[in-house]
């Protein structure tokens, strides 16, 4: 059986293949098939996953896959959340995420001591099949923010975050130990779990 995974992210590509891997399904990438990528106008997490995965899934005829996911800082109430992207754009739309982390970082700065470092990543993974059906998993990771960032492997946010009972960023670990515990092996365990 063949998957198409809706994404144009190239590092959520990769771990998602990753996650994948054990299950000895052939994927196919959004950037592969030429799909585009579509307008994310949902409000929350599950309306964007769910709008990518059927986009896909209707276009190509196959089933798809989507990830829509962000971090959520308590300190911003929430903020960047499903704009997590948004936040590292410029006007042309091109992305830089130390300028999204420095963003973030001030705004942590401007609410306060009192407001603390507290933040959560979360995924929303969306399964379509041409014939209609969705099925959506969320899965969260908790932990709290850094400054300066630190370390060059995983993407996004990964170097200002350390996840709850951690030292070291998941911008410094090891993919393997990202994929214990990330908000994205957590969605897929209820996947895996709920397609078993
Ligand atoms: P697609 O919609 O094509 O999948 P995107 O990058 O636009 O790609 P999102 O709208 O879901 O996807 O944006 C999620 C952003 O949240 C992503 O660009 C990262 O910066 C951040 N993010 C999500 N998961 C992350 C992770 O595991 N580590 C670090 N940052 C993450």
């Amino acid at each position: 059986p063949k998957l198409v995974i809706a994404t144009h992210n190239a590092g959520k590509l990769r771990e998602i293949s990753e996650l994948l891997a054990p299950y000895g399904i052939e994927c196919v990438g959004a950037e592969e098939l030429d799909l585009p990528e579509p307008e994310e106008t949902g409000i929350t997490f599950v309306d964007n996953a769910e709008l990518k995965a059927r986009q896909a899934a209707d276009l190509s005829g196959l089933p798809a896959l989507a990830d829509d996911s962000g971090l959520s800082v308590d300190a911003l109430h929430g903020a960047p959340g499903i704009y997590s992207a948004r936040w590292a754009e410029d006007e042309a739309g091109s992305r830089d995420f130390g300028r999204a982390m420095e963003r973030v970082w001030q705004g942590i700065e401007d609410a306060g001591e009192d407001a603390g470092h507290d933040a959560h990543f979360v995924c929303a993974l969306s399964l379509a099949w041409p014939d209609g059906a969705i099925e959506t998993f969320e899965g969260k990771v908790f932990g709290a923010l850094v400054w300066p960032p630190r370390g060059d492997r995983g993407f996004g946010y990964d170097p200002m975050f350390v996840a709850a009972g951690m030292d070291r960023t998941f911008g410094e670990i090891d993919p393997a130990e990202k994929h214990r515990i990330s908000h994205r092996a957590d969605a897929f365990a209820k996947l895996t779990a709920a397609l078993a």
